[in-house]
């Protein structure tokens, strides 16, 4: 029996961190169960992607995992066939074989760009791009915030498992053990980040607080703050109101959980910042750092669009403890005041959770171009 399923490509090439792979990989799992594609997986850095995916073999040049095919884009790429629809991710280039035999049997050929809450994203979103030399044309696919962009990456049941995740107590993570009263807080950023004057802070505070941290690069500037030479998973510091616990680099879907279970989580990036609004709980987001502070325009385009309906005190508190944390400073007074902000912020993560998911995903928008596509 032949596999009449529409074949999707998606073309991942890691250029550092996690998000590429992170993203790419969400994707191809949803598109796989949510609407039964026959979706492979390219990416040229197995290792990295076994990261998050620890099933992974990076032996194999070819594996199903999930329902997705993952295939290594290695330097001497070979194909069996193109796909009907081609999803070249973050303009990683396609393979110049790949793209001429695309013009034989043109598929939909889409560019997945990076998210961004600026408003120029809304005009360039599915603006079409001419092959210089061959009768293609590539779509650039922009997700964002407002329905006049590609969406978020959301998972049809993400929601409710995250709903009954959070109504009962018995996710893996907030079995830790922490005191009654202490915020829970996840840690993940980038290791520009002012550890030092936020652990001071913390340690300094009123409230005990439980700050998780999965291994990453940040370890190297959390272990300077112990005096450490290096830290591993299962390790564990105090000092003071702080008490820190070291987790090894989960797999993906156990990170999501770890977001569920924490009353603030600090992210970064791309993929993770998705997932900590979906966690609708507070949240403090890091920009990829760009030249010239490129990150640090996007981030006053999400907060003008993610905070309007919040009261003005504690939007205020949250959008300056944003603005130092992206610049690697933190003032004395940043941390207690959000802490002290955070139940009017919880309020306000839970709402924007259900207005965000209220709008078509980025999955359902692609499928919903290619199904129009002429
Ligand atoms: O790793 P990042 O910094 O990725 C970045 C951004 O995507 C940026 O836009 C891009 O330009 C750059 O890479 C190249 O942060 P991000 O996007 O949050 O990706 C992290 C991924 O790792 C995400 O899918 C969540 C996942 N993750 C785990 O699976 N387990 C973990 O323990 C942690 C901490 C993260």
């Amino acid at each position: 029996m032949t596999d009449k399923r529409q074949r999707w490509d998606i073309f991942c090439r890691i250029v550092d961190n996690y998000g590429d792979i992170g993203v790419c990989w969400r994707l191809a799992r949803q598109l796989a169960h949510e609407y039964a594609l026959d979706v492979r997986l390219w990416v040229d850095a197995l290792p990295v992607a076994q990261r998050l995916l620890p099933a992974l073999d990076t032996q194999l040049a070819e594996q199903i995992l999930d329902g997705v095919t993952i295939a290594h884009w290695s330097p001497d790429f070979q194909f069996d066939r193109i796909a009907d629809v081609v999803i070249e991710a973050f303009a990683c280039e396609l393979p110049e074989p790949y793209i001429n035999d695309m013009a034989a049997q043109p598929p939909v050929w889409i560019n997945l760009e990076y998210l961004s809450a600026e408003a120029w994203v809304e005009e360039f979103h599915l603006q079409p791009s001419p092959h210089p030399r061959l009768a293609l044309k590539k779509t650039f696919f922009f997700p964002g915030f407002t329905e006049n962009t590609g969406g978020l990456l959301r998972e049809r049941h993400l929601m409710k498992e995250r709903d009954a995740a959070q109504a009962g107590s018995s996710t893996t993570f907030s079995a830790m053990a922490s005191p009654a009263n202490a915020l829970r807080v996840s840690l993940f950023a980038y290791p520009q980040a002012h550890i030092t004057g936020l652990f001071n802070a913390m340690a300094n505070g009123d409230r005990p607080v439980v700050c998780l941290i999965p291994e990453s690069s940040l370890l190297a500037p959390v272990s300077q703050f112990f005096d450490t030479e290096t830290l591993q998973p299962g390790d564990h510091y105090s000092q003071g109101a702080l008490s820190v616990h070291i987790l090894p680099f989960l797999r993906q879907t156990e990170y999501d959980q770890l977001l569920w279970s924490c009353d603030l989580n600090f992210v970064r990036g791309e993929d993770s910042w998705i997932r900590a609004i979906w966690a609708g709980r507070p949240f403090v987001w890091q920009p990829y750092i760009q030249s010239e502070d490129t990150h640090l325009v996007k981030l006053e385009a999400f907060l003008q669009r993610y905070l309007p309906p919040l009261g003005t005190a504690a939007a205020d508190v949250w959008a300056t403890f944003h603005r130092q944390w992206a610049q690697g400073q933190l003032a004395a007074d940043s941390w207690p005041r959000l802490a002290h902000a955070l139940p009017a912020i919880q309020q306000h993560a839970s709402q924007q959770s259900q207005a965000l998911a209220a709008q078509d995903d980025l999955a359902a928008k692609l499928v919903i171009f290619v199904r129009n596509f002429q």
